[in-house]
Formats: C-alpha cells, structure tokens, sequence
C-alpha cells in the first residue's frame, strides 16, 4: 500500500505514534509518505519506502493568523496525486482529519476517491477539540472519516459520550518497539546519576497543565524523606518553570535534575527504579508504556486509558489525580520493598509485551485494508 501519514512533527506522543507506525508499516513493505510541516523527531534516519514531504506554505503580510490548513490541504493533494498515494491516515483530530477531508473533496472533484483514517489520540477529544471553537469541526470530521480509531477503550468511551458520533471507532492500542525500547546495562551511568545507590524515580511528558508535573515533585519530595532518592526530569514545556520553582522552594535541587528533551528516552529509562505519571488525564499513556518495556513499575493516576495501561498492584499502583499522599505512600512501598520491587518490574515487561509493535501494527494493516474495501463504493 501507498500510505500517507499526517501528524504533528514534534515530541507529543501522538507525532511519535504516527512515526513509529510509518517506519513499522515501511519495514513490511509499504510505501509511507509522512507530510508535515517539518521532519518529525522520530524520522532522524534514512529508511527505505518512506518518504518526507515538507508542508508547501507562502507566507503574506494580509495573514494575521498563518492559513497552515490550507498549505496542508494543498500539499496533500499535490502529493496523493504524485505518489499515487492509496489511503490517507491523519493522526489527531484538529486539525489534520478536517484539512484530510478539504483535500479529499479537492480530489473528488477531480474523479480520484482516496479514503482517510482519523486516529484519536487524546486532548484532540478530551480537551481541546470540545472547546466551542472546534467541537463541530472535530465531530464532522470523525463522522466524516471512512475509518477512526481510538488509542484506548476509554478513548473511544469519551468520544461517543463528549460528540454525537454516529460511525464505528476502532480501538486500536498505542504499541512499543521492543528492539528499542528494553532494559540495558547502563550500570555506569547510574552511578553517575545516583553514587550512593540512591533510587531513580523518572517523569517524562511535555510538562503540560494536563501533567500536573509540580504533583510529580510533591510525590518525590514524600518519597525522599524515606527512601533516598533522585528524580529525572525528562521533557520540556509550559509547566517547567514552575516545576523548577517548586524544587527550588523545596530545596530539592540537589536531587532532582531536568534534563530537557531527550531523544534516547530507553538510555534513561534503563537506569530508573519508578515512573511518576499523576495525569489529570491521559487517553493511554505511552510514556508509562515506554517505562514498562524498560522493567519500570508506574505510580500513575487512575484516569482515562491508565488503568488499561498501568494494572492497579502488578505492574505499579494507581490512585486519584491529585492525591500525592497516596501516590507517594504506593511509590514508597515498592521502593522499600526488593522482592516486590523485582516482582513488578517483571510483571511491567508482561503487560508491555500486550502492546508489543509485531502485535499491534497488522491490526492497523488489517483495518486499513478493510476501510480500503468499504470505500470501494464511492470511487
Ligand atoms: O497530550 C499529550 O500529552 C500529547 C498527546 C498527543 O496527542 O500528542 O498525547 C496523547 O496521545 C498519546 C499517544 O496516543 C497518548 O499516549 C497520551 O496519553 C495522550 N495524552 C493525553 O491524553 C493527555
């Protein structure tokens, strides 16, 4: 198959979804054209079949507010047309499933029907795409799609409770590589990180208000008066500052290290005891995902696709967004206790194993090729 992928290029987790996905499908042989407005951070290397296809956009004085949609509709249909491309598959709703149909009618119009899967990934639906000023284009758009999935049951839950959907969505899991993505002997780093022994506790996101990343400091600043312990900022974003301020007004510093963003997250994760991810919401979970494969037990909040991601006394612990106390007496009790600790960083790696991307990606095949049969009709 001739895919095209549009997402967003950055660190989110739904850019890194799309790209693993791109580089798995074009290891099985498809031809993958990622088109967006700069390479996405996943795409460092060559890969044969997998094209990148850069957002043709023209600035203009008149332009308070940059038309992107329209560049990204334009590019999409230059590029189907050139490629010859089969099917369209947009990650995140907004804007990118609205601006999928704009470019599907341009090419009806001109006798050519090419199909798109939207994938939901998360504040697409349970945050921003229910503000007022997106709500109806987000919720034509899905209607509109000739296939949608759904990164989790909960996902897909929120989306038929928050919009009038009147199609079926897929759940399709978010997955995980495991060539890239398992524990490693990185013995010489950690001590560099923790000379006395101390234990690693990590959190890594884009350190959005979603994140209530200052709950992660609240939870290692608990779990350092018993267990000596150092924390790994890893990531960057709008609430970083604050979170800095507040190890700082902590007197933490000394313990606590934010090292920005990181391409090599599985380095990192390798020399981690816990993983801190007190969400306020959170379609899936990827990060915490990323830790399991890594034989890193969670401490997570209990919202949105956590629970199907992170299981409540095997592979970590879950409890309420915002309830540090219980978070940290979780974090301590695996941290104090060995036997357990081993236990459920074996029992991560199980449930990881679920999400496995030799799994996952010929789910996305398959559906792909249904969708493909069902939108026979309207070419
Ligand atoms: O909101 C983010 O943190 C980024 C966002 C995205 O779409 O870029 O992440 C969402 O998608 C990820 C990949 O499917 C999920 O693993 C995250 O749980 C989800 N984030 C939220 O729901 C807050």
């Amino acid at each position: 198959m001739k895919i095209g992928i549009i997402c967003y290029p950055t660190y989110g987790g739904s850019g890194v979804v799309a790209t693993e996905l791109g580089l798995g499908l074009a290891r099985r042989g498809h031809e993958v054209h990622f088109i967006t407005y700069r390479p996405p951070v996943r795409l460092a290397h060559f890969h044969q079949n997998v094209f990148y296809h850069e957002v043709d956009y023209e600035d203009y004085p008149l332009f308070e507010y940059p038309p992107y949609e329209t560049a990204l509709a334009s590019t999409i249909v230059d590029v189907v047309q050139y490629q010859n491309l089969d099917l369209l598959h947009v990650h995140y709703a907004i804007p990118h499933a609205a601006v999928a149909y704009m470019a599907q009618k341009i090419l009806l119009a001109q006798g050519r029907y090419v199909p798109i899967i939207t994938t939901l990934h998360g504040t697409d639906i349970t945050l921003v795409g229910t503000h007022r000023t997106f709500a109806p284009v987000v919720e034509f758009s899905i209607n509109q799609s000739d296939g949608v999935t759904a990164v989790s049951q909960s996902l897909k839950n929120d989306t038929l409770r928050l919009f009038s959907i009147h199609r079926d969505i897929r759940v399709i899991y978010n997955f995980i590589d495991f060539e890239r993505f398992r524990k490693v002997n990185k013995e010489h780093f950690k001590k560099i990180i923790a000379p006395e022994g101390e234990r690693i506790l990590a959190h890594t996101s884009n350190f959005r208000k979603v994140k209530r990343v200052e709950d992660v400091v609240r939870i290692f600043r608990r779990v350092r008066e018993h267990v000596p312990s150092k924390l790994l900022m890893i990531g960057d974003g709008p609430e970083r500052p604050n979170a800095e301020r507040l190890c700082r007004q902590m007197n933490l510093c000394a313990d606590v290290r934010f090292l920005g963003k990181q391409d090599a997250i599985e380095e990192l994760l390798a020399i981690c005891d816990l993983f801190l991810i007190p969400s306020e919401n959170e379609s899936f979970g990827l990060a915490a995902l990323e830790a399991m494969a890594c034989e890193v037990p969670v401490i997570s909040s209990n919202v949105g696709g956590l629970p199907e991601v992170n299981i409540h006394g095997v592979t970590g612990f879950l409890a309420d967004p915002g309830d540090i106390e219980a978070m940290a007496s979780y974090a301590i009790l695996l941290l104090s206790n060995e036997a357990m600790h081993k236990q459920f960083r074996e029992q991560a790696l199980q449930q990881a194993r679920r999400f496995d991307l030799n799994h996952i990606l010929p789910e996305y095949e398959a559906y792909y090729i249904e969708t493909l049969e069902n939108s026979q009709t309207k070419r």
